[in-house]
């Protein structure tokens, strides 16, 4: 294992020295043999006209790297991070904090993610928490002022808490659902106050294990009412950002409401939500709900949903949201070359919702585990980028639809057209239909061919 290059003993962001032995990342180039730079990511390089910090838009995600310690349902934490005591007190959470901002500045990303109970220490009642929150998000503000970091979003955690076994807004219990409102509005507040340039929702427990027990239309009635106050609230308090909601189709719930963006596209048109809320589309959720990262960008895409991105992959064997750093170039290859020809990220970014294995016990690990997630998405960017400006597959798909642009497809969609003018045509012009080849495998090897 190659040592960390020593730099000057203390960190540049006077309190926290944990990561003191480690420089500020920086871009190297493909040859380098350090593992702690970049090889492919260069913030200034133009891609398609535009920086490529400014096309990823990456952030850190606050729980999987500063809060989780290791443990997981066999055994308890593994990581010994400096910033963690048992009692997670202010003092903890503080270092917690220092570090994290530390670690943000050092890997050179222009953002970060929180949920409210990540940064703040543990809180036995909602007024604790409403009170512990006020001061973190006035912490994180001083950061914010003087790394310069900014808020990609943040989310309120309406899952841990015991009182959320049976989910947040669509619990079967009124007190728990106003709880959960009273976190929201807690954290959207700060969200706007931080500068944020999104609110998420993840599901969470909104969900159900059993019919049995369970009203499915008033839970998803009383969502969807909910979901509509706090876009009323987001109005009111002027936020500019983006409601996002994070689709996932199972797991903590056997059955979660928010499947994948198709479903959500259905349940914001039932409630008139359509253009109020977008999506934050992770790769390993997508997988878990039998589609592709690709897929689901695709879809976003289409139905005007696109908001961000949690990057990160599941293992391919286990179906779990195992939550790895995603290192497969060619899926975000094909997930890019959805996204950039409508224009990229908005609002959204790259939000690292990733974590390193157990057994990466080392604080250094959380940088290998960064370095190469950023490098991958950078790779992905070029990969995409190049296809792109060779422009191959865009002529493929052009020409394979090129009949609907005139003659019969025109005339077919045109305003006289009905099942039965096109039926009898068909019939009268003996229209037979052949088969042209969709030639998958030379389309691949254009891929390929730009991975590199
Ligand atoms: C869990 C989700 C979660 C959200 C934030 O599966 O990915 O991490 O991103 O609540
Ligand atoms: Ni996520
Ligand atoms: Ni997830």
């Amino acid at each position: 294992m190659q040592e960390a290059r020593i730099v000057d003993g203390h960190s540049e962001l006077g309190a926290s020295v944990v990561f003191s032995n480690i420089e500020q990342i920086k871009y190297e180039g493909p040859d380098t043999d350090y593992q702690l730079a970049y090889r492919y990511y260069n913030k200034d390089q133009e891609v398609l006209g535009k920086r490529m910090e400014d096309h990823l838009r990456m952030a850190v995600c606050y729980w999987h790297t500063f809060c989780w310690d290791g443990a997981d349902i066999f055994g308890g934490g593994t990581f010994n991070r400096p910033w963690h005591n048992p009692q997670n007190d202010r003092a903890a959470s503080d270092a917690k904090m220092a570090a994290a901002f530390e670690f943000f500045h050092k890997l050179d990303v222009p953002y970060y993610c929180f949920h409210d109970v990540d940064v703040t220490e543990t809180s036995d009642t909602p007024d604790e928490l409403s009170e512990n929150f006020k001061c973190s998000a006035e912490r994180l503000g001083g950061y914010q002022e003087e790394t310069g970091l900014k808020l990609l979003w943040g989310t309120a955690n309406l899952f841990s808490h015991p009182r959320y076994a049976a989910g947040g807004l669509t619990n079967p219990d009124p007190e728990v659902a106003a709880c959960a409102i009273r976190q929201i509005r807690d954290c959207l507040e700060a969200t706007h106050q931080l500068g944020g340039a999104n609110y998420v929702l993840w599901g969470g427990r909104e969900g159900y294990d059993t019919l049995l027990n369970t009203d499915l239309n008033r839970e998803l009635e009383n969502f969807g009412r909910f979901l509509s106050m706090v876009v009323e609230h987001k109005n009111k308090i002027g936020f500019k950002g983006k409601i996002l909601i994070e689709p996932k189709p199972h797991e903590p719930m056997y059955h979660q409401y928010d499947f994948d963006t198709a479903t959500i596209y259905g349940f914001l048109q039932r409630f008139d939500l359509l253009g109020e809320v977008h999506v934050n589309i992770e790769p390993n959720h997508a997988t878990l709900s039998g589609h592709s990262f690709a897929h689901e960008i695709a879809t976003a895409v289409s139905l005007g949903m696109m908001g961000s991105i949690d990057i990160n992959c599941g293992n391919y064997q286990n179906g779990w949201d195992t939550d790895q750093f995603n290192l497969d170039i060619r899926d975000i290859t094909l997930a890019m070359l959805e996204l950039l020809p409508s224009g990229g990220l908005d609002t959204g970014g790259f939000n690292f919702d990733a974590k390193v294995r157990r057994q990466s016990s080392d604080a250094v690990d959380l940088f290998y585990g960064h370095i190469g997630g950023i490098d991958a998405l950078a790779r992905a960017l070029l990969a995409a980028a190049d296809l792109v400006e060779r422009g191959q597959l865009d002529d493929f798909k052009s020409d394979r639809y090129a009949g609907w642009n005139e003659g019969l497809g025109k005339t077919m969609l045109g305003p006289k057209s009905s099942l039965e003018s096109i039926a009898d045509d068909a019939a009268k012009k003996q229209l037979n239909g052949t088969h042209s080849s969709g030639h998958q495998e030379y389309l691949e090897n254009l891929v390929n061919r730009s991975l590199r």
